[in-house]
């Protein structure tokens, strides 16, 4: 038996069944959210993506009170940066935050380095699936589409950082595999307000050329 669930968003309502809907939540490790990490190395202001940390946690509580699976995602390259491109890593280096290069996060954006790791208010507990990508989307030689084939699932509700950055790569893999997105406009953020904005509205424009977005309550409610 399907357990549907309509959310207020835009451009219109959203609806899913609650069995086949995972929640996602992109990259929030500290390269992304910490000061000393990889985000800000580039200049960023990480102000804006760690304000969305309580948030993030409410929308966790209830999906896992609720039973929606919980993915974590976390950008990173293995220590040999065999799977980092040339292209990636040259522009770190003249952004002068060379991937690999020692940081105060340790090398940036490593895998097994402290800035790897995902912010200690929001770790995955037992059973949630953490995919280690290299690329900005979460689809790109990941598991990630063959684990939710297997489970079954349809729909996804995107949370994470950066929005313009690595969930809309993921919106966009995910919508050419034939998913249903909901982007939960206070569960993601961008480092610059403004990038906020332009990717939220990219997400609904045209009729919701790649999905809808909510706020987080609203997707809570819905759960509720
Ligand atoms: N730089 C930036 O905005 N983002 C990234 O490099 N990765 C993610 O978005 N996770």
């Amino acid at each position: 038996m399907a357990e549907l669930l309509k959310v207020s968003a835009k451009p219109f309502p959203f609806q899913c069944d609650k069995r086949t809907t995972a929640l996602v939540v992109i990259d929030m490790q500290n390269d992304f959210i910490s000061p000393g990490g990889f985000g800000e190395l580039l200049g960023n202001d990480v102000s804006q993506t760690r304000a969305i940390i309580p948030k993030l946690q409410q929308v966790l509580a209830a999906c896992r009170a609720h039973g929606v699976p919980v993915i974590h995602t976390r950008e990173g390259h293995l220590p040999d940066l065999s799977d980092c491109p040339p292209s990636k890593l040259r522009r770190s280096q003249l952004q002068g935050a060379g991937i690999g290069d020692a940081g105060p996060m340790g090398r940036i954006l490593v895998r097994g380095e402290r800035g790897h790791e995902i912010v200690p208010e929001l770790a995955p507990v037992e059973g949630e699936l953490v995919i280690d990508k290299s690329g900005k989307g979460a689809f790109y030689r990941t598991p990630l589409h063959a684990m939710l084939q297997e489970r079954g699932i349809a729909s996804l509700v995107l949370t994470g950082v950066t929005t313009h950055v690595c969930v809309h790569t993921t919106l966009r893999e995910a919508n050419d595999r034939g998913y249903e997105c909901l982007v939960l406009e206070d569960g993601t953020a961008a480092f610059d307000p403004a990038d906020q904005a332009a990717a939220i509205r990219m997400v609904h424009q045209q009729g919701g050329i790649f999905g809808w977005v909510a706020w987080a309550d609203d997707w809570i409610e819905a759960l509720h």
